[in-house]
């Protein structure tokens, strides 16, 4: 039916937002959920992570070719991270302006890398660089069962 239709082409896209170790061992978790939540987005996973290697491998398989690759992997397996799945109407744009510019010595004051980093090799924390491959990161790190559906009491509050 058109009700159907509609409700599947509405259903707004994810991102996979994760704080690397260096965010978990620095104390900045709660900081940086906030400024998703204050945001606006909704939480759609959430968990504190080891990573294999070859999941972090899996994540990271685009930059194979790169010689920062193996100190990559070892940077996201050093210790504990912080899996997210936010979801809403243009999050994926939206968490990579939140996050700031690669480099933090060029992110802009104000976004998390630009406030909290040095070192593009320590900067805190990933976010997906498009809806796709929103979709493919997550199933990377909750597969298909991790995510929980919930509806937040808010959503008049945020969407007209
Ligand atoms: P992004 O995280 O902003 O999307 P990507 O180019 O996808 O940046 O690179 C993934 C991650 O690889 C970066 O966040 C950073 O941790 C690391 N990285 C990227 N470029 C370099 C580099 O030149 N040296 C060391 N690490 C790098
Ligand atoms: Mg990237």
């Amino acid at each position: 039916t058109l009700s159907r239709a509609n409700a599947v082409s509405v259903r707004s896209e994810m991102s996979y937002v994760m704080i690397k170790p260096d965010g978990v061992q620095r104390g900045l978790v709660g900081d940086i959920i906030s400024r998703f939540e204050r945001k606006g987005f909704q939480l759609k996973g959430l968990k504190l992570y080891q990573t294999p290697q070859a999941v972090a491998e899996e994540h990271y398989k685009d930059l194979k070719e790169k010689p920062f690759y193996p100190a990559l992997v070892g940077y996201i397996c050093s210790g504990p991270v912080v899996c997210m799945v936010w979801e809403g109407k243009g999050v994926v744009a939206s968490a990579r302006k939140l996050i700031g510019a690669t480099n933090p010595l060029a992110s802009e004051p104000g976004t998390i890398r630009g406030d909290f980093a040095i070192e593009v090799g320590r900067n805190v924390i990933h976010g997906s660089d498009s809806p796709e491959n929103g979709e493919r990161e997550t199933a990377i790190w909750f597969g298909s069962e991790g995510l929980v559906e919930w509806t937040p009491t808010m959503t008049p509050w945020l969407k007209e």
